[in-house]
């Protein structure tokens, strides 16, 4: 789950709760140096097929599909009749790395950009079929890889988010991202990543 994901996530939760997005403009306002977030140059159609490879297509079909335009509004590329949102790549990770998750994930991705406490007894499944890179294992809000570091790269993968401390046993490095593992274990945000394949 990348930062810029999640900023794609939190913008369409701020629908409801603006606070979230003056945090996010803040926080983007603040990186003058960053790429714009999430615009991405493909089509309409392209940025649907790129949401909808994230999950099985049984979610996929029925999921809403949003996505930022380049002034980072929230933008619903289609109305979905589940209980899902997908989202396409996004464009300066390396890799795809679509997502498909269910409420609970978007409550938690609201609350890591607004830096508050996820609901902890709801728990969020999502998807990312299509493999996901992240900056950072240990800082959910890194925007690139530490000096010296590399990319989190997880191939096809399910993440559960929101389940306390119930991630004990589970290592909380990535090592080549193969099996389980927890990603910023230790954090409020602290989710396990399900490789698949
Ligand atoms: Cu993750």
């Amino acid at each position: 789950m990348t930062s810029r994901l999640v900023l794609g996530i939190l913008t369409l939760t701020t629908l409801a709760v603006p606070t979230y997005r003056a945090t996010a403009v803040a926080q983007s306002a603040a990186k003058p140096a960053a790429p714009p977030a999430m615009a991405s140059p493909m089509s309409d159609a392209a940025l649907i097929k790129s949401a909808m490879s994230a999950a099985p297509l049984s979610i996929a079909k029925d999921a809403t599909i949003v996505t930022m335009d380049e002034k980072m509004e929230m933008r619903t590329l289609r109305k979905g009749t589940n209980a899902w949102t997908c989202m396409p790549d996004v464009p300066n990770t390396p890799g795809p790395d679509p997502m498909c998750g269910d409420k609970s994930v978007m409550d938690w991705a609201a609350a890591l950009m607004g830096h508050k406490d996820p609901p902890r007894d709801k728990m969020g499944i999502a998807y990312m079929l299509a493999g996901g890179s992240d900056a950072s294992n240990t800082d959910p809000w890194a925007e690139k890889p530490a000096a010296g570091q590399t990319w989190v790269k997880t191939g096809p993968h399910m993440m559960v988010m929101n389940i306390g401390a119930h991630f004990d046993g589970y290592p909380t490095t990535p090592g080549d991202a193969k099996v389980p593992f927890v990603m910023y274990p230790g954090t409020p945000y602290a989710h396990l990543m399900i490789p698949i394949r």
